[in-house]
């Protein structure tokens, strides 16, 4: 977009006066920002508006992406890029004496998401917007996102996440499109066998639209966030005592207070259940309302709206489209079935069996009488149709509602004509193994579509170095399509081109620890190798490993003083859901670590180990361009993808990675040698599954080692620790090593110490380095929404 910089200026210095009644030269930074976000909205306004018109007006078909999620990280710097107005407003800005950096820094976070499943939301939205798709979100706009995380003692503390208090300049509320949620209540049948709901508890739902700006062609989407909020009409302003008002409005505001900080297990169970139906019901609600005003027959619903459901969060999508179109609109069972199923697609993101929904029933019954009469009759159909054709042991795994829980997975597939993974494996995990029966009954409903990211956020915008050099080196062609770096495999053996690779490298490794020493006091020598791993802490992701084998390190270096190791930053970032216990256990004994081997004089600055708080999308963005060494170690069959993996590839880092998830497809981009593989496979963790002849104290028993460091997680060898080591060992001990952390343990330690000798020969690292660059086009999230576009959505269109 071409601005008109003084013009610009006077809009800018108005809006300053608008919203503080101050002039420029008294406002702080964090002001700047509110007044500089609005007038960008301002001016992209009507771009938006006709996106909407012309939408409606060639009705084309829409997709919503409905998702529990979305953790879209901070937008000024991403709106700047995009809509090509960087260059001026920094401009803008410095003549009025601010620099653009303090001002994107004064963007508070909005921590809308636990991790991958939320970010994926938000690369999928981006990249949707620059494809030219209509495709908008809908989730929940939480007053409180993910919590602050601090550290006291070593420890996790959590602290809440008040990312509103400031406002959200990019959001406009729309009171007049708020929706009315239903809960409670009971449902009777009258003369005609019509149900009739009475005694519900009303609740409105108001939507915040955020514009999702693509880049240059004018597409901009919408992300709708639904707030529960208590709106009284004018008559019933009078007939409310205050007091209770007062009580009600905090009653109701509850619905949508907060995220559920945990990823893994559903906690508080009755107000997570009222989120989903909550905005899952204003969301279609509002479709339904937009595609009536289109006044075309109802059997083209499934040709103008796409539903997707991202994971089960959003699942009651399923029987509240069919109370909309079966008591509003009066249609038939049949038709209705078939409506809402060639509407709706879902994606599973993980067959970890704790975060595999299931509803108590009598929760539903209770809370949605009438959603659960159609889960009943939903699933009183499903048996009546196959109950003939499956054994009693199939038509168990495979129906909707069993032993007293609705099960919501079975619910998505059974009800959905698209039933995808995120990665080859885990696509062959729910096929073969975890949804076996379903694939059974549809096999035409599974496919997978393996993850992607966003390359505007994940290297345009976060690593401008790197991005100019491949400019310099390649054109610009890539970042309209980035299977164009693949024209970097031409310099991988050019000698000047390497240097350049490396000294990028440099430099982003120095800003990283400058910025690490003035933000935390972290004193990181750019010159050591940056090992890291984010993401959140879980056991199946394996943190554990990575410490257990500093402390290995540490113990070596104490036993020979003189052994030289290439100097290494081993750098966590994550957090821990706050009732995680053994996860927090893990963050606390990395910190004890990183206090012992940090301030041990024997150590001298061969290893050391930080863990950066509060781990969050801007971090990432800072981390991921510095980094040497990517940490992707879950233990084989349990992460679905992983998406980081992809963009430390991206942005030129060695993957250090088990045979999970998506580090099987890194592998088989950038080849054997460009990738450092260990550990147990697929079938072997699944044979020790199956025939239970896995014996971790055999091992601890039969291994010094091993015996060494993990007696250290309790013999006082780490005195910060104190007791807090004895939950791990128990872990390994007693709980035989449920993740087969000391199974891996050896070929982890290996992989590691070759892969940092490997990076003595800087020619051969950097060649590895560009190998990883030039072939991580394929993991664009604009690749992998063309495959959703087509394959599952349906929308057709020159992308
Ligand atoms: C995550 C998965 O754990 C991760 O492997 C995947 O890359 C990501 O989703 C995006 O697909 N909550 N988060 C996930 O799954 C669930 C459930």
């Amino acid at each position: 977009m071409q601005i008109d910089k003084e013009q610009f200026k006077k809009d800018l210095a108005e809006q300053i006066q608008k919203d503080y009644s101050q002039s420029i030269d008294t406002v702080s930074t964090g002001e700047i920002y509110q007044s500089l976000a609005k007038t960008i909205r301002y001016y992209i306004s009507g771009d938006w508006i006709k996106c909407k018109d012309k939408v409606r007006d060639n009705l084309e078909k829409q997709v919503y992406y409905f998702s529990m999620e979305f953790m879209i990280g901070r937008l000024l710097k991403e709106t700047l890029l995009k809509t090509g107005m960087l260059e001026d407003v920094t401009d803008v800005l410095k003549d009025f004496g601010f620099k653009l950096e303090d001002i994107l820094e004064s963007e508070r976070e909005p921590g809308l998401g636990n991790g991958g499943l939320g970010r994926l939301a938000a690369c999928f939205m981006d990249s949707c917007a620059c494809l030219g798709i209509p495709g908008n979100g809908n989730g929940i706009r939480y007053n409180y996102g993910m919590f602050e995380q601090r550290f006291s003692d070593g420890n996790q503390v959590e602290w809440p996440d008040d990312w509103l208090r400031n406002k959200n300049p990019w959001e406009i509320r729309k009171e007049n499109r708020k929706e009315v949620v239903k809960f409670g209540g009971t449902v009777r049948m009258d003369a005609n066998l019509k149900p009739i709901h009475e005694g519900y508890e009303i609740i409105h739902a108001v939507p915040y639209d955020m514009p999702i700006i693509g880049n240059d062609d004018k597409t901009i989407n919408t992300l709708r966030l639904w707030s529960a909020e208590l709106i009284l009409e004018d008559s019933e302003l009078n007939s409310v005592e205050y007091s209770k008002l007062e009580a009600k409005k905090i009653e109701i505001q509850k619905i949508t207070n907060v995220l559920y900080p945990d990823d893994s297990t559903d906690e508080g169970k009755l107000l997570r259940l009222k989120q989903e139906y909550f905005f899952v019901s204003a969301g279609l609600q509002s479709i339904m309302k937009d595609f009536k005003k289109l006044k075309l027959s109802i059997s083209e619903f499934p040709n103008k709206v796409a539903v997707h459901i991202n994971d089960t969060h959003p699942a009651l999508c399923i029987p509240e489209l069919i109370r909309i179109l079966l008591d509003e609109e009066h249609l038939e069972w049949e038709e209705a079935i078939e409506i809402t199923r060639a509407t709706m697609s879902y994606t599973n993101h993980t067959i970890m069996q704790e975060a595999l929904e299931k509803w108590p029933a009598h929760f539903l019954k209770n809370l949605l009488p009438r959603i659960y009469m159609i889960l009943e009759e939903l699933d009183r159909r499903f048996n009546d149709k196959y109950s003939s054709s499956l054994t009693e042991e199939q038509l168990r795994n495979t129906s909707i509602i069993r032993d007293g829980y609705v099960r919501m997975a079975n619910l998505s597939v059974i009800m959905s004509h698209s039933t995808n993974g995120v990665a080859k494996l885990h696509t062959d995990l729910l096929k073969t193994e975890v949804m076996k029966d379903l694939n059974f009954l549809f096999p035409d409903r599974f496919n997978n579509k393996t993850n992607g990211i966003s390359y505007r956020r994940w290297i345009e915008s976060c690593n401008p170095t790197l991005s100019s050099l491949i400019d310099e080196t390649i054109g610009k062609e890539w970042r309209k399509n980035p299977l164009e770096l693949a024209k970097l495999n031409d310099y991988k053996d050019d000698s000047t081109m390497l240097d350049k690779i490396e000294r990028v490298k440099n430099i982003n490794k120095e800003n990283f620890s400058d910025y690490m020493k003035q933000r935390y006091d972290f004193d990181i020598d750019p010159k050591s190798i940056y090992d890291v791993q984010i993401k959140r802490f879980h056991e199946y992701k394996r943190q554990f490993l990575n410490a257990l084998h500093i402390l290995y390190l540490y113990h070596k270096i104490l036993r020979e003083p003189d052994y030289k190791m290439q100097p290494v930053t081993f750098i966590f970032g994550g957090k821990a859901a706050s009732s995680y216990y053994r996860a927090k256990k893990v963050i606390k004994f990395i910190n004890s670590l990183a206090y012992h081997i940090n301030t041990d004089p024997r150590v001298k600055g061969r290893i050391k180990i930080y863990l950066i708080p509060n781990y969050n999308v801007s971090l990432a963005e800072r981390i991921i361009p510095a980094t040497n060494i990517s940490e992707q170690i879950s233990t084989a069959t349990k992460e679905a993808s992983g998406t980081s993996n992809m963009k430390f590839m991206l942005n030129g880092a060695i993957t250090l990675a088990t045979l999970d998830g998506a580090n099987i497809e890194i592998k088989d981009q950038v080849g054997d040698d460009n990738i450092m593989i260990f550990g147990l496979n697929k079938e072997e963790v699944l044979d020790y599954q199956s025939n239970h002849n896995y014996n971790a104290s055999d091992i601890y028993q039969n291994d010094q080692d091993i015996k060494m460091v993990v007696d250290s997680l309790v013999n006082g060898f780490l005195p910060k620790l104190g007791y807090d080591g004895i939950d791990l060992y128990d872990s390994l001990l007693k709980e035989n090593d449920r993740y087969y952390v000391l199974k891996d343990f050896h070929s982890y330690k290996e992989a590691s110490a070759k892969l940092r000798c490997m990076y003595k020969d800087r020619k051969k690292w950097n060649k590895m380095s560009i190998i990883n660059t030039a072939n991580a086009g394929i993991f664009s999230s604009d690749e992998t929404i063309k495959r959703y576009a087509k394959e599952i959505w349906n929308v057709n269109g020159d992308f």
